[in-house]
């Protein structure tokens, strides 16, 4: 399996994130791609590729105009207007305010387009971002092309990005890009597989509405764990898309016994629905030692998870999203492609 890798990540490297009433080092950090890198090397994967150029038309196709301009000119005019520190949003459009006019004040429309104030902005994080989603747009070109599967090891990751908003590290949704690329390539039904801790609420407000695209999430429970406020097992679609969301929501303490029932039903959803390719969201915050997570997912877990979604027998694409016990997240992620593999 080929692994494309685009070194403009470390563009974003944010010196703060809002945890816990403090400023701490962002849990998403540069140094986590050097550990799949590695483990990937150590593994005998083949070489990683560049991704070459992102083609924003799809981004432009997908994403509020308003969303990316602000995301493209956010640096500029944040430093413009005399800012000290990185772009922290603190301001939201709350219940009952206006949610269809963005203001013209940075920090407020920094507020307009995020979700949440754990994730900063700083000067490379567009250019960052977009290097992330060519990745995904590489991948999904040599899948097309006729690899059975390819690795996207996006960062940032992209599954809580909307059309619209950013936050949970997030700001290109990385997964729904190689999704609509499967489906301008001629898939006529795809399917994308959340298999990160968090709710991927970007990927599914993005598809919500739609029938040719399967939407299904394994993920802490929204009572319980970010984003907190989507991700329900009652949450299955509208209109057009009604029936082709599924959300596994699960409690703190899950394990692979439980999660695992919860993984096959949501592939023999899949494969009911009559996916011809597949995109994996594959964060590996479900690992039992994840700083800011609840599962108790352990390591050879995630090659046995591989190994099952590989029973889909379908063109795959892997988009990395989260994982944070550092120092497990190459294992975690490279034994997902393993198992896959190795089916
Ligand atoms: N005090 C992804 O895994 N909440 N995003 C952090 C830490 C935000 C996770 C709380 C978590 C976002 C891609
Ligand atoms: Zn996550």
């Amino acid at each position: 399996m080929r692994t494309f890798h685009s070194e403009t990540h470390r563009l974003h490297f944010p010196q703060a994130e809002l945890s816990g009433g403090q400023f701490v080092t962002p849990y998403e950090r540069p140094s986590r791609v050097e550990y799949v890198l590695n483990r990937l090397a150590e593994r005998g994967f083949p070489k990683v590729e560049a991704p070459g150029a992102v083609d924003v038309a799809p981004i432009r196709a997908m994403c509020d105009a308003g969303y990316l301009e602000f995301l493209e000119t956010a640096w500029e005019q944040w430093k413009a207007e005399g800012m000290e520190g990185e772009i922290i949003a603190a301001s939201f459009p709350a219940r009952r305010m206006q949610i269809a006019r963005p203001p013209r004040n940075i920090d407020g429309k920094a507020g307009y387009y995020a979700l949440a104030s754990e994730t900063a902005i700083t000067r490379g994080t567009w250019e960052a971002a977009q290097g992330s989603a060519a990745c995904a747009q590489a991948a999904t070109r040599a899948v097309i092309g006729g690899d059975r599967a390819a690795f996207a090891l996006c960062r940032p990751p992209g599954h809580h990005a909307t059309a619209d908003m950013y936050g949970g590290y997030c700001f290109i949704n990385n997964a729904a890009l190689a999704a609509d690329q499967f489906r301008a390539s001629g898939a006529a039904k795809v399917a994308v597989l959340d298999i990160d801790f968090h709710h991927g609420n970007g990927t599914q407000d993005i598809l919500y509405d739609r029938g040719d695209v399967f939407f299904a999430s394994l993920h802490g429970a929204p009572e319980d764990a970010f984003p907190y406020f989507l991700g329900y097992a009652d949450e299955t679609g509208t209109g057009a898309g009604e029936g082709a969301t599924a959300n596994y929501p699960m409690a703190p303490g899950t394990a692979y016994d439980l999660w695992s029932g919860a993984l096959d039903d949501a592939l023999a959803r899949i494969r009911a629905f009559g996916a011809e390719a597949l995109v994996v969201s594959l964060g590996v915050d479900a690992y039992k030692d994840d700083p800011i997570s609840f599962f108790k997912l352990d390591s050879p877990d995630f090659m046995d998870a591989g190994r099952r979604i590989a029973t889909l027998n379908l063109p795959t694409v892997f988009c990395m999203e989260g994982g944070y016990a550092i120092e497990a997240v190459g294992v975690n992620a490279v034994n997902v492609l393993e198992g896959f593999e190795g089916a």
